[in-house]
């Protein structure tokens, strides 16, 4: 199934593939769990990216950690929302592509997450490669090389 054809697609960069960081929703260091949240119901993504006000990169804010963070022992501590920041829940071990990386490292990275965040050497967030651009892509790849 894997002709030269694919091997030279696996074989190509990124940079065409991702969702540019103008179109991505984001959070930025010091606002609130509560502007978290509400920017996460709005987009309607689970979780989304961490930036400082010069766009670099330092982590992902998700529904579910801002919900761990607030959950208390016998009650969800809503007032905990506005006074948190994002920072101190985000989580910072995440994985990360470079704009010139392959489509191969993508590739296997978006086995286990459902999007990783793609910077340049400095840090700055570039955009994001999600699962659904890359099988998107494969799906019509693989319908050319059936057709010819
Ligand atoms: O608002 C949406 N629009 C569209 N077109 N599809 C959506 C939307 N919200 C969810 N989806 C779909 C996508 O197929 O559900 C999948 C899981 O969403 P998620 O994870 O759990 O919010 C979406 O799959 P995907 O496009 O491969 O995206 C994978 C993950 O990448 C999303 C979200 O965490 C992040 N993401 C995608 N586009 C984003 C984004 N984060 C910020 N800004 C964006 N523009």
């Amino acid at each position: 199934m894997f002709s030269v054809q694919s091997e030279k697609l696996l074989e190509t960069t990124i940079k065409d593939l991702i969702i540019p960081v103008d179109k991505v929703a984001h959070v930025q260091i010091g606002n609130s769990l509560e502007h978290a949240l509400l920017v996460l119901t709005k987009t309607g993504y689970t979780a989304i990216p961490v930036l400082d006000l010069d766009m670099r990169l330092h982590g992902i804010i998700s529904t579910n950690l801002i919900m761990d963070a607030i959950l208390g022992l016998e009650r969800i501590e809503f007032e905990r929302l506005e006074k948190m920041k994002v920072e101190e829940v985000m989580k910072k071990d995440i994985p990360k592509l470079l704009i010139n990386d392959r489509v191969m490292k993508a590739l296997k990275l978006v086995i286990n997450h459902s999007y990783v965040c793609v910077t340049n050497e400095d840090g700055f967030l570039e955009g994001i490669f999600t699962r659904r651009v890359i099988l998107k892509h494969l799906h019509g790849h693989i319908r050319k090389l059936n057709k010819s």
